[in-house]
């Protein structure tokens, strides 16, 4: 067989569930996830074998209509996965179907050069009567070249839809060891694995406001890792927020990240966690660098 390696790219609607896809398709945890829209911030590469074909699948910000320069920022990088990829997904939650985002998604993908497939996920949770039509209105806006119905939390549909794209990546080299699962600096997971559980843990303002740093990130001799990482926030209610009366919250926030990162990184972690107000972070070119992103200016 021949060697096959290229990009796919996962672009949607925020809490299409896109990042869970990636997630699963990996077997890894290496994208945050979060009921709650916005999410994800920056593209975070996947690597899956399937067959002879290396897939490089890219989970991007949901695209949605920008405000501060990280909004702006989040969007240009989703657009920016889009670019590069031999063949796009569009991941719509099927539960809400053909809203006004998804239709202008859908229409600005179609106008861009590429191979655009659709899919429909959350299929668990509704009757599969409403996804036919769904899949006519859709297919009007965009003509995609191939359709699948998934689910990204039980699985169903993903070993099609893995064959799919292993069949559809060019010819050529692998570009990454085929034992690594992403391209993501440790660093970088562990600000993330942090940032989840501020989603997880607190209510939508708060993390919306707030960015995380890995300040330091040093491996010991018995083998574990000591990982300080500052979290800004953006107004000055939301730092006692974060850190809960008598510290509980703060704690519970490092503990659990610090569960999750153990597990991904397989070795013990020391996890110190600071609470900074920074007012204006998201409008600062270095912090939005800071997690992967570009400025976009202006
Ligand atoms: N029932 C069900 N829930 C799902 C499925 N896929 C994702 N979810 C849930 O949908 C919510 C959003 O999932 P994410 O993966 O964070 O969505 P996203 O598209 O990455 O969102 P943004 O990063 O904000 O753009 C989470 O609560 C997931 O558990 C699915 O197939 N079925
Ligand atoms: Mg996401």
């Amino acid at each position: 067989m021949t060697a096959r390696c290229g990009y796919a790219a996962i672009l949607g609607a925020p809490n299409a569930g896109k990042s869970t896809l990636l997630n699963r398709l990996t077997g890894a945890k290496l994208s945050i996830v979060s009921p709650k829209a916005q999410t994800t911030r920056a593209r975070v590469l996947g690597i899956v074998l399937r067959h002879e074909a290396q897939i490089l699948l890219v989970d991007t910000p949901g695209i949605f209509a920008p405000r501060r320069k990280l909004d702006r920022a989040m969007v240009a990088a989703a657009w920016g996965g889009a670019k590069d990829a031999d063949v796009s997904l569009l991941l719509v939650d099927a539960r809400i179907g053909a809203s006004e985002a998804v239709r202008q998604i859908a229409t600005k993908l179609a106008s861009g050069a590429g191979r655009h497939w659709l899919v429909l996920n959350k299929t668990d949770l509704i009757a599969v009567e409403t996804l036919l039509p769904l899949t006519a209105t859709l297919t009007e806006l965009a003509p995609f070249e191939r359709i699948f119905m998934v689910s990204a939390a039980t699985g169903d549909g993903l070993d099609h839809l893995l064959d799919a794209l292993a069949e559809a990546m060019p010819e050529g080299p692998h570009l990454y060891p085929d034992d690594e699962l992403t391209d993501l600096p440790d660093r970088l997971l562990a600000a993330e694995l942090v940032r989840e559980q501020i989603f997880l843990q607190t209510h939508e303002e708060v993390p919306d406001g707030a960015t995380v740093e890995t300040e330091n990130f040093v491996e010991r001799e018995d083998g574990s890792v000591r990982i300080e990482a500052t979290i800004y926030v953006a107004r000055p209610g939301h730092k006692a927020i974060l850190i809960g009366e008598g510290g509980s919250r703060i704690k519970q926030i490092g503990a659990k990240a610090r569960t999750h990162l153990g597990l991904l990184l397989e070795r013990r972690v020391h996890l110190f966690l600071n609470v900074k107000e920074r007012a204006g972070w998201d409008e600062e070119g270095a912090r939005l660098r800071a997690i992967g992103l570009e400025d976009p200016g202006g």
